[in-house]
């Protein structure tokens, strides 16, 4: 009985989360010019790519509050459903939390951590994630 309660509560709870969580990526590419990127972004809500949103990256760098102002640049879609490509002016190497905004089939707001480096950009991995804003 308590067993079969607690499988009921499970599944109302996670199945909301599964069918909405919006997640994202990056990979990226230093172009000849210092500190600027080309990204290719891919957002997926639960799971599927999620074509049609209008999406605008902001960058900053936790390490460094109020030193950089990263002006946000809006994403042109892809050639696959669910990416869109954005060129990241960045000041400087590291990490850097990049920060979509989401406009469209969904509004959310998601928040990045990319160590970016001469040749790309890679997650950071962590236990725990930046809240969001
Ligand atoms: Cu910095």
């Amino acid at each position: 009985m308590a067993k079969a309660a607690l499988g009921l509560i499970l599944f109302f709870t996670a199945l909301p989360l599964l069918a909405q969580k919006v997640e994202g990526e990056l990979a990226c590419r230093l172009t000849k010019t210092d500190f600027i990127y080309d990204c290719m972004i891919r957002i997926s809500r639960g799971g599927l790519p999620l074509p049609g949103a209008a999406v605008t990256v902001g960058a900053d760098m936790p390490s460094m509050p109020m030193a950089h102002n990263v002006k946000p640049v809006k994403a042109t879609p892809g050639k696959t459903p669910g990416e869109y490509a954005a060129k990241l002016d960045l000041e400087m190497l590291g990490e850097w939390a990049v920060k979509l905004r989401l406009r469209g089939p969904v509004n959310d707001q998601l928040i990045l951590l990319y160590e970016f480096d001469e040749k790309g950009a890679q997650p950071v991995r962590r236990g725990d994630r930046l809240p969001r804003k």
